[in-house]
């Protein structure tokens, strides 16, 4: 299977089945479309001096990222190769860029593009991927002096990625929670923690074996914390190799380091994986606006019905005996239609006084439909929409928190004419991307590995 082909196979289909119904439901695909547009990226993040631009250069094998013990670099880095040869772009450029993923880190504003860049480097591995070097977590203080949400950034970048390494050293292995948190929020629950990896570096600084294994003790405690899952992750145990002065026999994990290198080269084969995934939970969201206009639509309507119903009735009431009551209490008509239907003599004025009477009740109807008893249950749908719908699995429940705002917002703009809209024939379509087409390139690349 050649990916390139597929993933435009993939692109073309999203474009021609989904793009409407993106439009009609203003939600954007916008990281769908930055992550089909661009190579496969690793993103590497942790505390910092955990070794991060460290392994980066051992990769590289060039002293390209600067690495020292104090938070010494402050900026997130995108590490790629072209055939344009070396050099740096700023964060201004970059953010411009079209034809990159990162527009949307316009957003993010100076503070963060100043500290944004992308260093064209000769790699031949970076042909097709890119590495972003991140500056590492502070504290909670120091984390708000950086003049841009971090924790947003770090999200952004991990929506993109298609690995996230989460590197921390034996000093800091309990202080990754809020880098955990913030990755994890934005990838979709259905990944698992497949696009995380997990690495200690620096191991060699640990003074004994039980020092090493006191730390691996603590991270595994603070996983399971964060993931609720009594299961441990892949850690992987690594350590610069260049590094003088072991305090320990390190032979057991010599290959780790190496293991961990590999993994981050099969990136370009997650990649499809993770673009269906990003797929898979885009689309659910959207089916699940859909689905919450298509019962409140169909609602209206039903409200609509009774109403018509209940004043059509009502103006037949008001048909035949408007005019007698008139007659009661003001003496006019003369002759009522009724009285004149019963003596078998009607003439055409006879029907003036029912025939307004009739029209008046419809409009009152009317009126009282849309000024009153159709906002009432816009409102009514609004103090609690997730009844709308079964959120029958966690991942349901999750996708809800993402979209709960587009929906509310969704719900207050909802004009009367819209309930005749066909919410049901669009989230039909959802329904079958979701069960034809998603599900046969899941089988594509089921068939490959
Ligand atoms: N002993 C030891 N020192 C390391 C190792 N990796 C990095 N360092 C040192 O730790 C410091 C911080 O590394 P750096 O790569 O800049 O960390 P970053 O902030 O995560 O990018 C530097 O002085 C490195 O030389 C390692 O595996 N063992
Ligand atoms: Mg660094």
């Amino acid at each position: 299977m050649n990916e390139r082909e597929f993933q435009g196979e993939i692109e073309s289909r999203v474009q021609k089945k989904l793009s409407p119904l993106f439009t009609r439901y203003k939600t954007s695909s916008g990281s769908l479309r930055a992550i089909l547009k661009w190579k496969p990226i690793v993103l590497i993040i942790g505390n910092y001096s955990s070794g991060k631009s460290t392994f980066i250069n051992e990769l590289l094998g060039r002293e390209i990222q600067r690495t020292g013990q104090a938070p010494t670099d402050d900026s997130f880095t995108i590490i790629t190769s072209d055939s344009s040869g070396e050099g740096d772009i700023p964060g201004s450029t970059v953010v411009s860029d079209e034809n990159l993923p990162f527009t949307m880190f316009k957003n993010f504003g100076e503070q963060f593009i100043s500290h944004f860049s992308l260093k064209k480097v000769d790699a031949p591995f970076l042909k097709n991927m890119a590495i972003i070097d991140s500056p590492g977590m502070l504290d909670a203080v120091t984390e708000k002096d950086r003049g841009y949400n971090y924790m947003q950034v770090l999200g952004e970048f991990a929506t993109l990625a298609d690995l996230v390494v989460l590197m921390f050293d034996p000093h800091k292995a309990g202080t990754i929670k809020e880098t955990y948190t913030a990755i994890r929020d934005t990838l979709p629950e259905s990944s698992g923690e497949d696009r995380i990896v997990f690495a200690m570096s620096r191991i060699d600084e640990c003074d004994s074996l039980s020092d090493l294994v006191r730390s691996y003790g603590t991270l595994c405690w603070n996983l399971s914390q964060m993931t609720g899952r009594k299961d441990i992750p892949r850690i992987f145990l690594t350590y610069s190799a260049a590094m003088d002065e072991k305090k320990l026999n390190l032979e057991d994990w010599k290959g780790e380091r190496e293991e961990l290198k590999e993994k981050i080269m099969s990136a370009p084969a997650f990649r499809i994986n993770h673009i269906l995934q990003d797929i898979d939970r885009k689309v659910n969201e959207l089916k699940i606006i859909a689905e919450v206009m298509s019962r409140v639509s169909a609602k209206a309507r039903t409200l609509l019905a009774e109403t018509v119903k209940f004043g059509f009735l009502s103006g037949l009431l008001v048909f035949f005996f408007l005019g007698v009551v008139l007659q009661g209490f003001t003496g006019f008509p003369e002759k009522t239609m009724l009285a004149s239907l019963l003596a078998g003599n009607v003439q055409p004025q006879h029907f003036v006084i029912p025939l307004c009477g009739l029209c008046g009740t419809l409009l009152v109807a009317g009126l009282w439909f849309s000024k009153w008893s159709f906002p009432r249950m816009i409102k009514r749908c609004l103090q609690n929409p997730k009844n709308l719908l079964s959120l029958d699995t966690d991942y349901r429940k999750h996708l809800w928190t993402k979209v709960e705002e587009r929906v509310r917002r969704g719900l207050q703009g909802l004009r009367l004419r819209e309930i005749w809209f066909s919410h049901q024939a669009n989230l039909n379509k959802i329904v079958k991307f979701i069960n034809k087409d998603l599900q046969e390139f899941y089988e594509r690349i089921r068939s490959v590995n």
